[in-house]
């Protein structure tokens, strides 16, 4: 078949999801409670129309059915994520034999379609025990982290040869300690420095963990939101506000993970405002010992930045913002419903980068999406015709096709994500799977996107 874009032999074709979001039963089998469960008990007006975490799409208990809807519509990988307090409900200490049995279930079933599991250790669900603790702020709870870790790499390493330690360590930080849309609604930049210095930590204690076991095949990574930062202009106001916005939220967990050590002038810049986290000797040679054998890049959106128009206010809290504005372009593309822009190029620039500055480290695309609302809109002969969703994903391939023929070392494409799932605070207003889910019902239909992926994934291009 004559193909515009053939991708390299064995790419991996597949998506990307997380415990909380898909499984549902987060009072069933055992699981102790995370702080979702927990925000949502408090607070439930913060969830889209008010739907919470407690059954979502209800993955635990129709995993076989998923599964092989996976195999038909050709996916190679899969990259779930394990519920830490579901593993160990109390976040240490005991673990939950019917998580085990659940978690092995999956990892058989999915190889048994030849889906490669990729399993990804955090995705924003501290167990609420630990956040009592002090979450992400505590030594405490890094260690507990190290544990969970090794647990996981022992109870599955048999069969799972790729490992990720954190999806997007960023949001929790960003989400968690500075602009208030996770739990615990901190809202206190020196305390998320700490968070995110502590979740690096933990982040290497755990790849360090899983070298010290040799597992055979096994490779460790992980997933970063990485979001190109766009200067307004080339005026030297806005390319150091975009410079700054990059070692902020992009660099501050990049070249830790791949590099080994923080940006030089990060850290100058949070010293002279008295934000530098508390570390511990040692830290620096254990983050410069584990590096990362493989990265997942998360794409969404770029970010686009001006210098700021006026000076912040010296009186008000530190924050990242105080170093630049938010810039609109003028006649950008944008999903409305989940207001962020569409700029397909953002995914080759991220990539070039990685060849030129991170040692062309080997990565693949490890969530992109479109998260659209009330598809049922598009329905036709019942099925839901999603050809924008089709166009955001070839837009993006085309951009990552010209990457690797650049010589960049880009090795998959996941969607965001296989099923419509329960969006964190968006719950489920924007719906991004190749599969519809009825949220009543549980019911699973399959939208244009998903045979439309499958011919892709069988002819290895498009
Ligand atoms: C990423 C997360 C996912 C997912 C996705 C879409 O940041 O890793 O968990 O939710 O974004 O975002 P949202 O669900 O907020 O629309």
């Amino acid at each position: 078949m004559s193909l515009q874009y053939r991708f390299p032999e064995g790419f991996w074709w597949g998506s990307a999801a997380s415990a909380t979001q898909t499984e549902g039963a987060a009072s069933d089998g055992g699981k102790g409670k995370n702080i979702w469960d927990y925000w949502y008990q408090q607070q439930p007006n913060r969830f889209f129309e008010e739907v919470g975490p407690e059954t979502t799409s209800d993955f635990y208990h129709k995993y076989k059915e998923d599964i092989q809807l996976m195999n038909q519509i050709g996916h190679n990988s899969f990259r779930p994520s394990i519920s830490w307090s579901r593993l160990i409900p109390s976040g240490t200490g005991e673990v939950n034999q019917e998580a085990v049995d659940f978690y092995n279930n999956v990892i058989d079933e999915l190889i048994a379609n030849d889906v490669e599991p990729f399993i990804n250790l955090f995705h924003f669900d501290m167990p609420l025990e630990l956040q009592e603790k002090g979450g992400w702020e505590s030594r405490e709870v890094v260690e507990a982290y190290t544990v969970y870790a090794k647990t996981c790499f022992e109870l599955f390493g048999d069969r799972v040869k790729k490992w990720f330690t954190f999806n997007e360590p960023i949001v929790p930080v960003e989400g968690g300690y500075l602009y208030d849309f996770h739990y615990p609604n901190v809202v206190d930049a020196k305390k998320a420095f700490q968070v995110a210095y502590n979740t690096m930590i933990a982040h290497a204690k755990a790849v360090k963990e899983f070298k010290s076991l040799d597992v055979k095949d096994g490779k460790i990574g992980i997933i970063l939101n990485l979001t190109p930062s766009y200067p307004r202009s080339q005026n030297p106001a806005d390319l150091k506000a975009s410079h700054i916005a990059d070692l902020f939220f992009n660099r501050s967990f990049l070249d830790p993970a791949v590099l080994g050590e923080y940006p030089q002038e990060l850290i100058d810049l949070l010293q002279e405002h008295g934000q530098l986290p508390s570390t511990v000797t040692g830290d620096a040679e254990l983050l410069k010992n584990n590096t990362v054998d493989l990265l997942g890049v998360n794409y969404y959106q770029p970010r686009r930045v001006k210098a700021k128009e006026s000076l912040p206010n010296p009186y008000s809290p530190f924050m990242p913002d105080w170093f630049f504005d938010n810039y609109e372009m003028p006649g950008r593309k944008m999903n409305i419903y989940r207001g962020w822009e569409i700029y397909e190029k953002g995914i080759y620039d991220i990539m070039i980068n990685l060849k030129e500055n991170y040692g062309n480290i080997e990565s693949f695309i490890s969530e992109n999406g479109m998260g659209v609302q009330d598809e049922a809109r598009f329905i036709k002969d019942g099925r839901i015709e999603d050809d924008y969703r089709i166009e955001f994903i070839q837009g993006h391939l085309k951009w990552l096709y010209k990457a690797i023929e650049e010589g960049c070392n880009a090795r998959g494409y996941h969607l965001w994500t296989f099923m419509d799932n329960w969006s964190w605070s968006n719950a489920y207003k924007n719906r991004y799977g190749f599969f519809s889910v009825d949220i009543e019902t549980k019911e699973r239909t399959a939208k244009k996107s998903a045979s439309w992926f499958a011919d892709v994934s069988n002819n290895n291009g498009f």
